[in-house]
């Protein structure tokens, strides 16, 4: 996989009706990732970065979540997670503010890298790999997903 070191990225977030965008930041061995995402209904919402920057079939064609460790699905600050486990959004039913900052995804060169990947947002709240569901170590049974975009290099 050829990557090279980048220090911003955005997404824009597109779906039926949830939208948003996504500025990736990093600084130092963490990225700071900010943004805004509108028309997501109250409650918890999973927010990954998937494996695939293809949505040519919409957002069933990002693939799973970015796992190039080969773990199990967990929460961000799980030591047994994938790398595109970000946990998830809380909307109060109005605009959600995303503030996460995240040690484990990168926008360096090395196997970490989020350029050209996708990020989704669930219709449902991801269990952290706690639920019990038998997709609860996959996905976190987050449910559907109503947006997603491909992570892009940005100035
Ligand atoms: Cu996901
Ligand atoms: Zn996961």
């Amino acid at each position: 996989m050829a990557t090279s070191d980048s220090t911003k990225a955005v997404c824009v977030l597109v779906g039926e009706k949830v939208l948003g965008r996504i500025n990736f930041q990093q600084n130092g061995d963490s990225v700071t990732v900010t943004g805004t995402i509108t028309g997501l209904a109250a409650g918890k919402h999973g927010f990954h970065i998937h494996e695939f920057g293809d949505l040519t079939n919409g957002c069933t064609s990002a693939g799973a979540h970015f796992n190039p460790e080969g773990k199990e699905h967990g929460g961000p600050t799980d030591v047994e997670r994938h790398v595109g486990d970000l946990g998830n959004v809380m909307s109060g039913g109005g605009d959600v503010e995303v503030n996460i900052v995240d040690s484990v995804i990168s926008l360096q060169d090395n196997k970490h890298n989020i350029i050209g990947r996708a990020v989704v947002v669930h219709a449902d709240p991801d269990d952290l790999g706690r639920g019990g569901h038998s997709d609860s170590k996959t996905t976190g049974h987050a449910g559907a997903r109503v947006a997603c975009g491909v992570i892009g290099v940005c100035t």
